[in-house]
């Protein structure tokens, strides 16, 4: 799958069909009056929240979008067909800004969920609707209105319930595959991983959707290394784990790297519940663990979990934890709603 986050495109609702000017000529009826109807109101332009996107890639191939026109009033009194609507399909977490890419229009968080991005235009009246005691046979009738255009962005923030951070090789994708179905690609040198993935855990009958993104470094909110343009895509979770690799050197380093870039994207991701792991615990001794866990504990001033993901030690806790997190957060959310 190619994952794209941000596309432009233009949209354009369909023109009305023009109103008809007819009048009534049968075979035995002597006097004929006008006729002609209206015409069908333009298409419109829809965003509809679709299950099993999760990438706006498609909109890297088309960036334009017309509805269809309405179709022109008739004698007989008939009204035109309205124009076809056309449907961007988008995945859930998709947001949709005007041309600044600032004002934002509209946020579509769930499936089903459809916006109307752009009205067709109306139909005209037909010279039937024109007629008066006055003027019994009008010949004339109006245009359609025109649709209406405009260029949009589509951005999207995926929807995930916890998102997982750290600097690349701290085992984020490893961890990813270990409790998940997704397969990101998984290597021993940075930035394995280029764009986001998700995957859905479960423990105890609980699901929950995880998201990994790449790897940050010092200085990635100034753009050094891939950058921070991905925590985007965590900004919506309920949790973040944050893994800190045993095989690090200096861990409480490592720690305050990640801290000090959460605080600078801003956000409010830095006031996220964090859950603090030390990951590729399978790579040191008891005693080394326990040194490393104590250095990381104060570091961050909370209790650091422990785990593999290759010996799968200490997953489930881990995974319990994001659960209890998560539930909880739901509850207070019910509560403030
Ligand atoms: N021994 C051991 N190796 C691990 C473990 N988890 C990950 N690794 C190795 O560490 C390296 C980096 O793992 P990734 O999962 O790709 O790391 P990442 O955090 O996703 O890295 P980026 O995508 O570059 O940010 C790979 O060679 C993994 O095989 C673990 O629990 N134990
Ligand atoms: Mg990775």
């Amino acid at each position: 799958m190619k994952f794209l986050d941000q596309a432009k495109v233009y949209i354009r609702s369909g023109n009305g069909g023009a109103g008809a000017v007819s009048f009534r000529r049968e075979k035995f009826i002597e006097f004929g009056g006008p006729d002609g109807g209206n015409g069908g109101r333009g298409g419109d332009v829809w965003a509809l929240v679709v299950d099993g996107l999760n990438t706006l890639i498609d909109y890297r191939y088309q960036q334009h979008f017309r509805a269809k026109t309405g179709g022109h009033g008739k004698g007989r009194n008939m009204t035109g067909v309205k124009g076809d609507d056309i449907i961007l399909k988008v995945p859930v977490g998709t947001q949709i800004f005007e041309e600044d890419n600032k004002t934002l229009i509209c946020d579509l968080i769930e499936v089903g969920q459809r916006y109307r991005l752009a009205k067709g235009g109306n139909g005209g009246f037909g010279n039937l609707h024109f007629t008066t005691s006055t003027n019994r046979a009008p010949r004339y009738a109006n245009p359609g209105l025109s649709g209406e255009e405009r260029t949009l962005w589509l951005r999207l923030k995926l929807i995930a319930d916890g998102g997982l951070v750290g600097l690349p090789n701290a085992g984020k994708s490893t961890f990813l595959a270990a409790v998940t179905a997704a397969k990101p690609k998984i290597a021993d040198y940075p930035f394995t991983t280029l764009y986001p993935h998700l995957g859905v855990a479960s423990i105890d009958a609980r699901e929950f959707v995880l998201a990994d993104i790449p790897g940050l470094i010092e200085g990635a909110h100034e753009g050094v290394g891939i950058g921070d343009r991905f925590l985007g895509h965590v900004e919506r979770c309920r949790v973040l784990l944050h893994l800190v690799s045993a095989q690090e050197e200096n861990v409480a380093k490592a720690y305050h790297i990640i801290r000090h870039e959460l605080e600078s994207y801003g956000h409010h991701l830095s006031n996220k519940t964090e859950i603090v792991a030390l990951s590729q615990i399978d790579t040191l001794s008891i005693g080394e663990r326990a040194v490393k866990q104590e250095i990381l504990q104060r570091a961050s001033g909370k209790s650091v979990m422990m785990f593999s993901a290759v010996s799968h030690e200490g997953l489930d806790h881990v995974l319990r934890a994001i659960a209890h997190i998560i539930e909880k957060e739901r509850q207070d959310n019910v509560y403030e709603a």
